[in-house]
């Protein structure tokens, strides 16, 4: 059985994490997630901070397994989720899209395993000096808010750097990418894409139909001239974003204007003119399956290679 540092650090059977995706992350998926050994995370974008708090305490409820908190630290409420998860006892955090420097000694102090989302080798140092328990590196094939460097490059740099245990995300859909992580030196996998089809995953069946449809060149990064890169499936709302990019007589203004709450629209009402947040593997996502098959298909999966691997590659040659 594939264990890991994390396994122990987190008290959990696999170290296999679910994305914190944004609007999409709540009590549903994540407990379904945890109950079935991995990481189950709640995000902190949704309809404000009560309706998190609402969220944690129905997971809670739901489970009794370790679960934890994705904060997306450009939120406006990123404070007041910051103080409201002490508040709560939540034990385990991951951020994203910014610099947690600020809520650290308040969350250590607290006792939480604050596990930071870093796209360099500078931030993950940055974050190791600032005792985070873990890292997750995340490369560019991730949906959503990416980073410059893929999975590939990026992990064995970020294993070199620390001493604290790394988790891959970014291109991991099945048993062959979670393998390759571990050769790759991560300790444990974070996969959003394919949770997002998961039973127990509430997103709007649009958004799940479009995942289970996409192909290898179903996604597209926009956002890079405002500064945000993101990756989201290739749909009328992505061209006519990329379109007003490439326009010298649009302001960025009017592009965030038409860019605000289309992910939310996407998640909840399966909007044609929303944004379809996916990561490049969506097209290895075929079926809509529980979260625990989903979490042993991974662990499997990845035990199946890894013990053959050796004899394959002898064959081969
Ligand atoms: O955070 C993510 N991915 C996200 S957040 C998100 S929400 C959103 N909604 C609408 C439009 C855009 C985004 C969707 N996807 N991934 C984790 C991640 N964090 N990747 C890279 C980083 C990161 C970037 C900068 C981490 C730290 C950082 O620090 C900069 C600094 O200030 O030090």
């Amino acid at each position: 059985m594939i264990k890991s540092r994390i396994c122990d650090l987190l008290a959990i059977e696999y170290p296999v994490f679910q994305g914190g995706m944004a609007w999409v992350a709540d009590a549903s998926l994540a407990s379904a997630v945890s109950n079935a050994g991995g990481l189950g995370l709640i995000s902190s974008v949704n309809a404000g901070t009560e309706a998190v708090r609402e969220e944690i305490r129905k997971c809670k409820a739901l489970t009794d397994k370790p679960f934890g908190v994705n904060i997306m630290l450009q939120a406006p409420n990123a404070p007041e989720i910051a103080q409201m998860v002490i508040d709560e006892g939540v034990k385990i955090l991951t951020t994203g899209a910014g610099s947690p420097a600020p809520y650290m000694e308040a969350w250590n102090a607290a006792g939480i395993k604050v596990i930071p989302v870093i796209a360099s080798v500078a931030l993950a140092l940055k974050m190791q000096a600032l005792g985070a328990a873990a890292v997750v590196a995340e490369g560019a094939e991730s949906g959503g808010h990416v980073g410059e460097t893929h999975t590939m490059a990026l992990i064995p740099q970020v294993v070199d750097a620390l001493d604290i245990p790394v988790i891959a995300a970014g291109g991991i859909a099945d048993g062959r990418g979670a393998a390759a992580a571990f050769i790759l030196g991560a300790e444990g996998i974070q996969v959003g894409t394919r949770f997002l089809v998961a039973t127990e995953c509430t997103v709007h069946q649009n958004y799940k139909d479009k995942v289970l449809k996409a192909t290898d060149i179903s996604t597209t990064v926009t956002g890079k001239t405002l500064g945000h890169p993101v990756r989201s499936l290739k749909t009328p709302f992505s061209k006519t974003f990329a379109r007003m990019e490439a326009d010298p007589n649009v302001k960025p203004e009017e592009i965030l204007s038409f860019g605000g709450g289309s992910l939310r629209k996407a998640v909840k009402e399966g909007d044609s003119l929303g944004s379809y947040m996916a990561g490049e593997c969506a097209g290895l996502v075929k079926k809509e399956e529980s979260a625990k098959s989903i979490v042993e298909d991974l662990i499997l999966g990845a035990e199946s290679i890894l013990s053959r691997a050796a004899s394959r590659l002898t064959q081969a040659l």
